[in-house]
């Protein structure tokens, strides 16, 4: 049996806010897409999606997310910020800070994270954040932040991913309880957000985290490929990219590539010109689900667990 239940969740959660509903799947297609359904029709925030496995993981720009059964930390947290659609991103910033947190607190290994969402450790990938947001008009009705970590898993199990990609096992030479994990993130992303709430930025925990600022950068944007410095991040969560003729570009959605990862060089150009590149990536959509919260104000503790198909029963 697996070691994540509702049961097993609640029993050591000490938050009161984030993960006090959740939702278990032994197999479900993608926790995000799930989540976005049941925020749809009025789910709580602070509701946890979590699964054992994924059949249709998803990673960002209609990428996957592998991850064999029982091997992984699968899961989604439903916010309803009071922020404008376009700082959606901060909960990206305070979910991976988290989870650096956590994984460092019981593994002792040392978590970089490379902007937008990449979790590292020895410069491969162990985890990734997919975040998705619903809004109407200006108002920012809901984000979804997924959450993918690579915990017990056999890399070799997934031969395409080999060179790129590692798991705390594989770093750390033994299994790390998944059921920990979660806690210490869910309590980490609690305290963050509660600061988020009174106002504070996180930004300097942010900054010290990523490991590409102040790098040589490539960054793949909706728009097409920039070139440049990874000056810094703003405090939206935007990389500040200063390009070789002095421009200054802030992105907002992009893929990162180290041109040279240990470069620290300064660029040159006096002039600045902000622009907004990216967009964030916003949906809300799908077929709804039958849910407890349809139509109906939310009970704040609603557990319900659910097998191999997502299937919701009154
Ligand atoms: C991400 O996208 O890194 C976001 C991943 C989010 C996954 C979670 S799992 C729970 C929730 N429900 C979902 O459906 N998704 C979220 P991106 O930056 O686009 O990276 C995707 C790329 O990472 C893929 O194209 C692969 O190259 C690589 N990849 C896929 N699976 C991986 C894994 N298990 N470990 C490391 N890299 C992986």
């Amino acid at each position: 049996m697996s070691e994540l239940s509702v049961e097993g969740i609640k029993r050591g959660l000490k938050t009161d806010l984030i993960g006090q509903s959740i939702v278990y799947c032994s197999s479900i297609g993608s926790t995000n897409q799930a989540l976005k359904e049941l925020a749809a029709q009025g789910a709580p925030e602070g509701t946890l999606v979590v699964a054992d496995e994924q059949t249709a993981g998803r990673g960002r720009l209609g990428r996957k997310w592998l991850a064999p059964p029982g091997t992984s930390l699968l899961l989604s947290l439903l916010f309803r910020p009071d922020l404008a659609p376009n700082q959606a991103p901060r909960l990206t910033m305070i979910c991976s800070l988290a989870m650096a947190d956590a994984i460092e607190g019981l593994t002792g290994l040392p978590v970089g994270l490379k902007w937008p969402n990449d979790i590292l450790i020895r410069g491969k990938k162990a985890g990734g954040i997919l975040t998705e947001s619903g809004t109407t008009g200006e108002h920012l009705d809901y984000v979804v932040v997924g959450m993918g970590l690579n915990v017990n898993l056999d890399i070799s199990d997934l031969p395409e991913l080999r060179d790129m990609a590692t798991s705390l096992s594989q770093e750390l030479g033994q299994e790390v309880s998944r059921l920990e994990l979660l806690w210490k993130i869910l309590e980490g992303i609690e305290a963050r957000y509660k600061s988020l709430r009174r106002g504070e930025l996180l930004h300097e925990e942010w900054v010290a985290r990523l490991i590409n600022l102040g790098c040589e950068v490539q960054v793949a944007t909706p728009q097409g490929v920039l070139a440049g410095w990874a000056e810094g991040v703003g405090t939206d969560g935007a990389l500040v990219l200063r390009t070789p003729d002095g421009r200054r570009e802030r992105i907002l959605a992009g893929d990162v590539a180290l041109q040279s990862a240990a470069q620290k060089t300064q660029p040159p150009g006096p002039h600045v010109r902000e622009a907004v590149l990216g967009v964030f990536e916003s949906s809300c959509r799908g077929d709804p689900l039958r849910s407890p919260w349809a139509g109906a104000r939310p009970a704040p503790t609603t557990h319900f667990e659910c097998t191999r198909l997502f299937f919701w029963s009154g």
